[in-house]
């Protein structure tokens, strides 16, 4: 039974089925936001008030402090077991791997793995979101994608900093969730992690993901979406923690009333009520499971 949720409202739900995203303002205390994003600066030896310090237009940063979510950000944590149906869906296990930002995945876990935008592409005209633009992906680049893969379950973006309009949010493509999911809905063998962005061509709908620090979006998995340029002259922080489920989603439940907000945003964007999926190939992981 996915449970009942605790956190977000059911129009903020149905958002998230109809549309693939929910944005959930205040998730993380200012304080400690500024604590960890001045610590980031140390960590890269740049110096906040000095931009000709900072070497790189844009960083990813591995991280060195983490936090339960659930202590960190109760709100947050809450909206994601809402979307998800419940913490007992999350994988507790924490994997290590090598080809991401991250050495360490654990969905149970925040941290200051960061990925700054300094001024990328400051010094080229701005350029609003659209099919044109390098960059499109869907994130995972850790396993086989299958239509109902838990491995990357959610695409997370939390605001460690205000981010104004061309201050390099990350761009979306809204409508990328139902060209994504036929996509792999008529892959059942399963497809690369680098064999998505070409989809981008499909897409119509574009926006960029702007707000004040805390601002927690949680996205389907399927939302293709690329870094931007900023323009603002303001560094942008930001973290993508991916969420695991411990299953894969089940997108033909028996009963109805399980099917998870995330499971019916897929079954949305299918344009179904339900669906029975079965890979045709194995599911390849290339991470390592380190302890639970
Ligand atoms: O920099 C951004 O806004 C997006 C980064 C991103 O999409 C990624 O690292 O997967």
């Amino acid at each position: 039974m996915a449970v009942t949720p605790s956190t977000l409202r059911e129009d903020q739900i149905q958002h998230f089925i109809e549309h693939g995203f929910v944005v959930v303002p205040d998730c993380v205390d200012p304080e400690l936001a500024r604590r960890w994003t001045d610590h980031a600066y140390t960590r890269l030896g740049y110096a906040p008030d000095n931009s000709s310090t900072w070497a790189e237009e844009i960083v990813w940063m591995d991280h060195e402090t983490t936090a339960p979510v659930a202590e960190l950000s109760p709100k947050g944590w809450g909206a994601l077991c809402d979307i998800v149906g419940g913490a007992d869906r999350i994988d507790p296990v924490v994997y290590e791997i090598e080809s991401t930002h991250f050495t360490t995945i654990n969905a149970f876990e925040w941290s200051d793995a960061f990925i700054v935008n300094f001024r990328r592409g400051a010094d080229q005209p701005w350029q609003a979101p659209s099919a044109d633009l390098p960059g499109w992906h869907k994130d995972g680049s850790y396993f086989r994608h299958f239509l109902d893969s838990r491995e990357q379950a959610l695409l997370t973006v939390m605001l460690w900093s205000d981010v104004a309009p061309q201050g390099g949010g990350t761009f979306i493509a809204r409508d990328s969730i139902p060209v994504v999911a036929r996509y792999l809905a008529d892959r059942p063998e399963g497809v690369g992690p680098g064999e998505f962005g070409e989809l981008i061509g499909h897409c119509r709908d574009f926006d960029e993901l702007t707000g004040a620090t805390g601002t927690f979006v949680i996205l389907h998995p399927f939302m293709l979406h690329a870094s931007s340029n900023n323009h603002s002259g303001r560094s942008r922080f930001m973290s993508n923690p991916p969420m695991v489920l411990r299953e894969p989603m089940q997108l033909n439940r028996p009963d109805p009333a399980d099917f998870s907000p995330l499971e019916r945003a897929t079954l949305h964007a299918l344009g179904t009520d339900s669906l029975a999926f079965s890979p045709t190939a194995l599911r390849e992981s290339y991470w390592t499971a380190q302890s639970s």
